[in-house]
């Protein structure tokens, strides 16, 4: 059996991995600590990924890495991110290749392109990078290094771009970019089990109606959306909910690009990136 190693195996996402599995693959769960419940089939590793040992024992034996674990916040400053969302992941990336881990996927985020207005939607992986804050672009450096890693290790590395992913759509904005966790979990297998080497970036979103993000290159892959967000709604109200007047509303990144914009709502919805 193939072995998986989980960075951040702990939180939603990680759980919601653990708790569903992948056929033909051992997981591995790296995380501070594990909760007394969380699902015994998974092997479970606490360690700092802040420690390059810690993470060296972690990836030890694995096949595949799942990079899950990072630092994040709406308003997060730039000196929050250094730790684990740049250096953690250069030394996973290392430990990685000494390894000889052949596919990474790297939890890269749908904010990376936050600051486009929403009348751009659907948004392809092509178009312009708008970080909505410093949490978006730590995932564009994120990005960044898994292509370097796979043009100069020749790894298979996945930068999964993810919508809103959680249990219910919470709310209007989410209707439009929701990712189930079954869905989830089927993308995290095609992109480690995908022929290599090289890198792509991937939306990794629902079939979602007014979609913001486009998932026709996920689809390309063989990813076959099954949890419609229309049948996950935690309010029936949500998708004819008006969307809020400000920033929050007119940008696809939300309540991110309400906590780091300090412009003009109509000159920057005039305004554009090549
Ligand atoms: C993200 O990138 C976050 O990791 C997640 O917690 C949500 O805030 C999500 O984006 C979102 O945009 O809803």
């Amino acid at each position: 059996m193939k072995k998986l190693l989980v960075t951040g195996g702990a939180g939603i996402l990680g759980r919601a991995l653990a708790e569903r599995g992948i056929k033909g693959w051992h997981l591995r769960s790296l995380a501070l600590s594990h909760p007394p419940d969380y699902p015994a089939q998974v092997e479970r590793n606490d360690g700092d990924i802040c420690d390059p040992d810690a993470l060296r024992r972690a990836v030890a034996g694995c096949d595949a890495v799942l990079h899950l674990a990072c630092r994040y916040a709406d308003a997060i400053g730039f000196e929050e991110t250094l730790d684990v969302n740049y250096r953690a992941t250069l030394d996973l990336m290392e430990a990685s290749v000494q390894a000889g881990v052949s596919h990474v996927v790297f939890a890269s985020s749908n904010h990376v392109q936050g600051f486009h207005p929403r009348r751009n939607a659907p948004l392809s992986e092509g178009d312009a990078l708008r970080p909505d804050g410093w949490y978006a672009v730590s995932k564009i450096w994120g990005e960044a290094v898994m292509a370097l890693y796979a043009d100069a290790r020749g790894m298979t590395t996945t930068s999964l771009r993810i919508g809103s992913s959680c249990a219910k759509v919470m709310d209007e904005r989410q209707f439009h970019m929701w990712l189930g966790f079954d869905d989830f979990v089927e993308l995290v297998r095609i992109a480690i089990e995908r022929p290599g080497p090289g890198h792509v970036a991937l939306n990794a979103v629902g079939d979602c109606e007014g979609a913001f993000f486009d998932n026709s290159r996920a689809k390309a892959l063989g990813y076959a959306p099954r949890q419609n967000p229309r049948a996950h709604l935690a309010d029936p109200a949500v998708p004819d909910t008006a969307p809020a007047p400000d920033i929050f509303g007119r940008s696809l990144g939300g309540a991110f690009a309400r906590a780091n914009f300090r412009a003009d709502l109509d000159i920057w919805e005039k305004g554009g990136a090549a």
